[in-house]
Parts: structure tokens; C-alpha cells; sequence
């Protein structure tokens, strides 16, 4: 790479990776310096995230960023973190991180939201946050960090997102960046501060929540400590937008930025599939609380209207399961064996509550087969086949619901993330959904940390901009829609699931 270089890190739930970015002849150049495999890990009765590991991937992958573009013609002007949304660390007076890291799908929060219910209405959170309710979300972790009397709850001075966590390490500076703070259910997606009301409610205490930042604010530089291991000396953080869904909605392809009435949708395709629009104001209507949508914050003030819906997690957990029975396909051979396959002879609903974290995703399926009186997955075609088909039914519902929350007709789906490599599934969406699907690109987070980054130190302008220079960077694959009405009778079936 040539000229300014940005240094991405982008975690995912199932990996993370140090991406090199820059522009050059008009053209946004990346280069993947450090991939890493990221999973949770059971301990006792807890699930954690292994920050230590994270941290030492990162560090890793920056050292080898800083040698190789100080061994080229770049230089490396800024670093930025985005990682998935919802979970937090403490730190205590003393400066340290105090207590692990759970991960969203720790047993130790079944059961919170209703215990949240029971303390302030589903009407109240809703008016406050415009959030969709999931257990997962920080309001309901932070309650179950209260009532188990956990130590880092006890003792902090100040809660950290994720990524934040992060830029805690590189920078030792303590900051909330606003796109991963409205992930919480805490905070006011009209006003964009924290819900005063709720916090009380809650007894949260209210130091733990300072102003947040706004993604492209240079939030400190590189700490020496960190500087000697990584040869980052004097380098800026700057935040990108952290939450790594706000980071992909940003570098879809698309023209212009948070249109009044979309008629373009994007369905952020990983571990999770975050499907919806991108408007210039928030929709805390009655309509979005019943139809259980969430506004979360986006970039330069716009709002992501989306449903957070259960994405390849299913997938990815059967491959696990695959491979604790001694077999170990690639994505591309779960995709052929899946095309292979007959046609809908499962309906999975990938938002079962009993698919968030099973011991087991084969048996778990085997099992929500006999519940719901469908026929047990004969072999693993079958199997790999009705987990893609229940997310391509579950986009063709929520396209509906898009579309009546917005008053608007939406014609394009854009499917960026690791999920656009999987052209059976992009395919689907385009046949069950009747729409044309534009896939692409792959690394759609990574690109929206570095432009991000590039507005945050004023070598972009604008958001448009920023999208014509990933338009011009990054090829797309179109997959227009066809056969469409062999999925009407499927989708009346999943709709009764
Ligand atoms: P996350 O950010 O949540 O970790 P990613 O955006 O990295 O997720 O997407 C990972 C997913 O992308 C994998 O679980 C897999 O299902 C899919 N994927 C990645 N590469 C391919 C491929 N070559 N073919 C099909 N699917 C792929
Ligand atoms: C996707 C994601 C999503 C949710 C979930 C916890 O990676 O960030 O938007 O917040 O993870």
C-alpha cells in the first residue's frame, strides 16, 4: 500500500482480522495483514469471551501491519476497532479490567428481559430506546450482572463496549463510541444520550455512562506501552463506527445516504443477519414495537432501522457439530451438498430461542423437528439446505415488514459480509424475497471501519464519497430473482412456525 494507511481490526463473532487500508488513483486498497478464529469459551457454567487471546491476535496482527507498511511506500496514520454490539467489560478505579468478558449468549442472562419486564414496562423501554427486545441485549446483561452480585459490577468506574475495551488497550483512554452504546437498550436513539429514566430504574450507575463518542472522533494515540510491542509509535486512534453492523451498513454499495424513503435494503450477512434500512430519523412508532424492530444509531447521525435475525450462527454451529463427530466440511462443501439437496423438506425459524447457544446445533434441530411436527433431517444436505432456507424466509418476512414500517417499495437487497460468498443462499434471498440481490463485498466491515476512518482524518468528506470510492473499488455479483412462487406455500408454513 502507498500513501496514509489506516489499520482496521474487525472482530466478528466467529473470527477477526487486521485489515490495511488506503486510497489510491481513486481506488480503496486493502490489505489482510492478520486473521484469527474467534469463539467463545465455556468455563463452568459461564460462557467468556477470550479478551486476552483477542488482545494478543491484535497486537499481533499490528505489529506485522506497522513492518509491513513501514517496509513499503505507506504510512500508517490511524487505528480504529469495531467489534460486534451488546457486550462490556468493567474497569476499576485502579485502571484495570476487572472480572472476564461474557459473551451475549451466556446462560447467566435467560430470563432477564422478563425480570426487566416486571420492573419497567415493554412500552417504557421501547419509548425510550426504540430498541428490538433480546435477551442479549446489554440492559438485560448488565441486570444479570446485578442480581449475581459479579464482582466487575461491584467494583467498576466505568463500562466499556467491546470495541471501546479495545481502544481502552491501545489508547488507555476510556470512551463509548455511540453506534455500540445504542446496541444497549439504554440509550435514546432520538436524542442520543442515555436514558436518565432508565438508568434509575435500573439503579445503574450513571458515571458508568458518559456522553458517547461520534464514529470519526480521533479518540487519543497509541499508548507507548503498546507502541514498543507493535512499533506504532504516536499513531491516532480513531474511532470508526464501532458497532461492526454500523461499519457494513456504511460501506454498502448503494447510492446516497439515508434516503426518506429507501428503496434499497441491506441485509449485513455473518454470524448474525442484521436486515433494514438506513433512514435520517429514528421510527419509534408502534408499528416498529410490534413488529419488534430496532433503530440502532448509524453513521453522521442516521438511524439503522433493522431486525436482528439468528444469520449463519446455525451453519456455523452445525460445522462444529460436524466436526465433533469427526468430519469437517468447508463452506463451499456444505453449500454444494445443501443445493443438492431436496427443497424445504425442514422449516428452521433461525430466531428459535432454543437455537441461540444449544450443546449441540444437529441434536437441537433433530429435537425442534419433533416439536414442531416436521420430519428429522435425513443426512446432512438436508440439514445444511433447511438452515439457508429458513434465513432466505425469514428475509421475505421481514422485507414485508420493512416495507410497511418505511411506506415505501423496496427493490434491491444488498448482502454484504461472509454470508455474500454463499451464492445458494444469496440466490434464495433473491427467489423467495422477489427481489434483485447485489453481494458484496465480502469485508464490507472492515472497508466501513477504514472509510470511517478516512472522513475521521479528513481525507474523505462525506459518507457519499465515501460510498462512490467503495463503489469503485469493490466488484458485486447480482443475482436476479426467479422461480419465485415455489416459495409462497413454504413461507405461509414458516409464518405459522
Ligand atoms: P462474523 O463477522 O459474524 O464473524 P463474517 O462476516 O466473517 O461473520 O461471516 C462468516 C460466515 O461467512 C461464515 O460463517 C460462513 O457461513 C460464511 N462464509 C465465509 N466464507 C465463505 C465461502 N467461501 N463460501 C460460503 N460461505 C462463506
Ligand atoms: C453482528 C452484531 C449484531 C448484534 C450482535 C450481538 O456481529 O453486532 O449487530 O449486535 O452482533
Amino acid at each position: 500500500l502507498r500513501g496514509p494507511v489506516h489499520l482496521a481490526v474487525d472482530l466478528g463473532a466467529s473470527s477477526g482480522r487486521v485489515i490495511a487500508g488506503a486510497s489510491d488513483g481513486g481506488q480503496m486498497r486493502l490489505a489482510e495483514v492478520w486473521r484469527f478464529e474467534n469463539k467463545p469459551v465455556r468455563m463452568q457454567k459461564d460462557l467468556l469471551w477470550n479478551h486476552l487471546g483477542l488482545w494478543q491476535d491484535i497486537s499481533h496482527g499490528l505489529r506485522l501491519a506497522a513492518d509491513q507498511v513501514g517496509a513499503g511506500a505507506g504510512e500508517v496514520v490511524s487505528v480504529g476497532v469495531d467489534t460486534w454490539g451488546v457486550d462490556f467489560g468493567f474497569l476499576d478505579d485502579k485502571d484495570q479490567l476487572i472480572s472476564p468478558v461474557r459473551c451475549y449468549r451466556d446462560p447467566r442472562n435467560l430470563g432477564r428481559m422478563q425480570d426487566a419486564l416486571q420492573r419497567v414496562s415493554r412500552e417504557e423501554i421501547f419509548a425510550e430506546t426504540g430498541l428490538q427486545f433480546m435477551e442479549i441485549n446489554t440492559l438485560y446483561q448488565l441486570l444479570a450482572a446485578q442480581q449475581a452480585g459479579d464482582v466487575g459490577y461491584q467494583n467498576a468506574t466505568s463500562l466499556l463496549m467491546m470495541a471501546d475495551l479495545f481502544h481502552w488497550m491501545l489508547s488507555g483512554e476510556r470512551t463509548i463510541e455511540a453506534s455500540n452504546a445504542s446496541t444497549s437498550q439504554l440509550l435514546s436513539p432520538v436524542t442520543g444520550t442515555w436514558s436518565t429514566k432508565l438508568l434509575e430504574a435500573f439503579n445503574f450507575p450513571a458515571k458508568w455512562f458518559p456522553t458517547p463518542t461520534q464514529a470519526g472522533t480521533p479518540i487519543g494515540v497509541v499508548q507507548s506501552s503498546v507502541a514498543a510491542m507493535t512499533g506504532l509509535h504516536d499513531v491516532p486512534v480513531i474511532a470508526p463506527a464501532t458497532h461492526d453492523t454500523a461499519s457494513a451498513v456504511l460501506s454498502v454499495p448503494a447510492e446516497g445516504f439515508a434516503p426518506a424513503r429507501p428503496d434499497w435494503c441491506y441485509i449485513s450477512s455473518g454470524t448474525w443477519s442484521l436486515m433494514g434500512v438506513e433512514l435520517p430519523s429514528p421510527k419509534v412508532t408502534n408499528l416498529c414495537a410490534e413488529l419488534n424492530f430496532t433503530n440502532e444509531g448509524g453513521v453522521h447521525g442516521s438511524t439503522r432501522l433493522l431486525k436482528n435475525i439468528g444469520g449463519l450462527w446455525i451453519f456455523q454451529q452445525i460445522r462444529a457439530a460436524l466436526q465433533r463427530r469427526g468430519s469437517a466440511p468447508s463452506w463451499a462443501e456444505m453449500v454444494e451438498a445443501a443445493e443438492a439437496a431436496p427443497a424445504f423438506s425442514m422449516l428452521i425459524n433461525p430466531d428459535d430461542p432454543s437455537l441461540l447457544a444449544p450443546t449441540d446445533m444437529i441434536d437441537e434441530i433433530c429435537s425442534l423437528a419433533g416439536r414442531t411436527g416436521q420430519k428429522v433431517p435425513m443426512d446432512n444436505g438436508v440439514l445444511f439446505r433447511s438452515a439457508l432456507e429458513g434465513l432466505a424466509l425469514r428475509y421475505r418476512l421481514t422485507l414485508e415488514s420493512l416495507e410497511r414500517l418505511t411506506e415505501s417499495s423496496i427493490n434491491t437487497i444488498h448482502i454484504v459480509g461472509g454470508g455474500s460468498l454463499n451464492a445458494l443462499l444469496c440466490q434464495m434471498t433473491a427467489d423467495a424475497c422477489n427481489r434483485t440481490v447485489v453481494a458484496g463485498p465480502v469485508e464490507a466491515t472492515a472497508i466501513g471501519n477504514v472509510a470511517m476512518q478516512m472522513i475521521g482524518s479528513g481525507r474523505l468528506h462525506s459518507i457519499d464519497e465515501a460510498r462512490q470510492l467503495i463503489r469503485n473499488s469493490f466488484p458485486t455479483q447480482t443475482y436476479t430473482p426467479g422461480n419465485s412462487g415455489v416459495w409462497d406455500e413454504p413461507a405461509a408454513r414458516f409464518a405459522e412456525l
